[in-house]
């Protein structure tokens, strides 16, 4: 039967086109065109599977008008960072003018910096710490400075002294985020510079490691203009990797840095060898993603979660609502007006001080907040807390940093990654217990779509290489030996 319908309907379409007033050599043109078609089919399959990345832009962010004529000056200039009597003499007049709230009875961190712990803190700082040595500690590795789209861009670059014959140098740049600065580096730059002296296993990996500071903060130049957001920021490192020498180079980063390092990787896949992360932000939005939520509680392994990931996702509403709530107040007052509240603590160290403190105390373990101290000096001696605070003092880059969030979530107010991009670069991925929110593998999935090593790691928490700088060092290297033996 259908042998004899098909000839006869191909006939009956062709009288049809026939009667339409084309001949017969014409309607040979039907498969022709069906080709075609095909083709344009496989093209839009095929271009849509190709990577998109984020266009790279320009931009220029010093103050006043771009200048026409001229080149931008490439060079790259030694920088060591200084202090005068002057500076400390102001900082300890103010220190000792600071007035302070009582706290409420039992309140503990609940309510912000115990302000009578804030007290011994600042004792602690007028009297003895001593600035003066914590500049020789922060100068003990090389600085540099260089003008990348019209501000200057500080950054550390710290080469292994000694490279075993044959080796390859891996180059790391490593961000770090707010209320942080490249100091929070300090400890892991020599286990990853040589692991072999400091007992790493699988030592045979060696890197020098870049950390710049992201512009705004600490010793990098602030944005003169609007609209300064983490692509910009990317870019601009890129153009520092380049202008360094390095065509190919691995990205670290967490916090802030986490964003930036995921945007270059976005930018120039073709320079990123891996990208390692230690924080993972991916809101879960819409009806689909509560239903999974809810699934998830039951039956986990239906939406693809370990043990692991229900102990620290669940209960829900508790640990990813509630907890991120009450830690992102902060977010809100500098993703919107940044520039009032930076008054204050622009203007007085001791507020600034418990500004940036609260935060190494709840984001290194949420418990924390029910200890009368905060336990800030469970993980961190006063020494490294307090200059980390001076970095941003001296320097008074607490507003730019501040500003930092207001340019990045006016467009996308749930600190979204990147989704539309995806990730196609090797990625690795160190899940630190106490951070902020846990993000499982199969949702790290959805934007992050190479991913090579996942770990549980078994303690830590948001300020991964301050306070567990050999369990972070370590994982760097497990995964980028795994991408170089790929
Ligand atoms: C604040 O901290 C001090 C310890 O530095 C402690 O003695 C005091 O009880 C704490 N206050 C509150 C309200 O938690
Ligand atoms: C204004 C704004 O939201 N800017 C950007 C912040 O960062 C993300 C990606 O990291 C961009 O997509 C936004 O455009």
């Amino acid at each position: 039967m259908w042998q004899e319908i098909l000839p006869n309907t191909w006939e009956s379409i062709l009288s049809k086109i026939r009667s339409f007033g084309y001949s017969q050599k014409h309607a040979a043109l039907v498969p022709a065109a069906a080709l075609a078609v095909g083709g344009m089919l496989v093209y839009w399959l095929r271009s849509r599977n190709k990577i998109k990345t984020i266009e790279m832009g320009d931009g220029w962010w010093g103050s006043g008008e771009r200048p026409v004529k001229g080149k931008e000056d490439e060079s790259i200039r030694p920088f060591k960072i200084e202090t005068s009597d002057k500076e400390i003499e102001d900082l300890h007049r103010r220190l000792e003018q600071a007035r302070y709230t009582p706290p409420l009875e039992g309140a503990a961190f609940h309510y912000g910096f115990n302000s009578s712990y804030l007290q011994k803190v600042v004792a602690y700082w007028r009297n003895q710490f001593d600035w003066r040595k914590q500049v020789e500690v922060l100068n003990k590795y090389p600085h540099f400075k260089t003008t990348i789209e019209g501000i200057e861009i500080h950054f550390i670059h710290v080469k292994p002294s000694y490279v075993p014959h044959g080796r390859a140098v891996q180059p790391l740049l490593m961000v770090h985020g707010w209320p942080g600065s490249f100091y929070e580096f300090y400890k892991i730059i020599p286990l990853l510079t040589e692991p072999a002296s400091h007992g790493m296993n699988e030592g045979d990996v060696v890197f020098e490691v870049i950390c710049p500071s992201i512009p705004g903060y600490g010793f990098s130049e602030a944005s003169h203009k609007q609209g300064f957001d983490s692509i910009a920021a990317a870019r601009i490192f890129h153009k520092l990797m380049n202008r360094l020498g390095f065509k190919e180079y691995y990205l670290q980063g967490g916090d802030w840095g986490a964003r930036i390092t995921t945007d270059m990787a976005q930018m120039l896949p073709q320079s990123v060898k891996g990208l390692h992360l230690n924080l993972v932000f991916i809101p879960r939005r819409g009806l689909g993603r509560m239903i999974s939520v809810m699934l998830g509680a039951y039956v986990p392994w239906l939406i693809g979660l370990t043990r692991e990931d229900v102990r620290r996702i669940y209960p829900y509403v508790q640990k990813n609502i509630y907890d991120l709530l009450r830690e992102s107040g902060y977010l809100h007052i500098q993703g919107t007006k940044p520039d009032t509240a930076g008054c204050g603590v622009n203007d007085s160290p001791v507020g600034l001080a418990a500004y940036i403190l609260e935060k190494f105390s709840t984001w290194t373990d949420k418990s924390f907040l029910q200890k009368d101290d905060g336990d800030l000096e469970r993980k961190y001696t006063l020494d490294e807390l307090l200059t980390n605070v001076m970095i941003y003092w001296v320097t008074a880059s607490i507003v730019p940093s501040m500003r930092f969030y207001k340019e990045n979530l006016s467009k996308d107010p749930t600190l979204a990654l990147n989704s539309r991009f995806g990730v196609h670069v090797p990625t690795g991925i160190a899940a630190f217990p106490q951070e902020l929110a846990h993000t499982p593998q199969v949702w790290a999935k959805e934007v992050y779509k190479n991913i090579i090593t996942y770990s549980y790691m078994p303690r830590g928490g948001h300020f991964a290489a301050f306070e567990e700088p050999r369990l972070l060092a370590q994982d760097i290297i497990n995964f980028v030996r795994k991408v170089e033996h790929l």
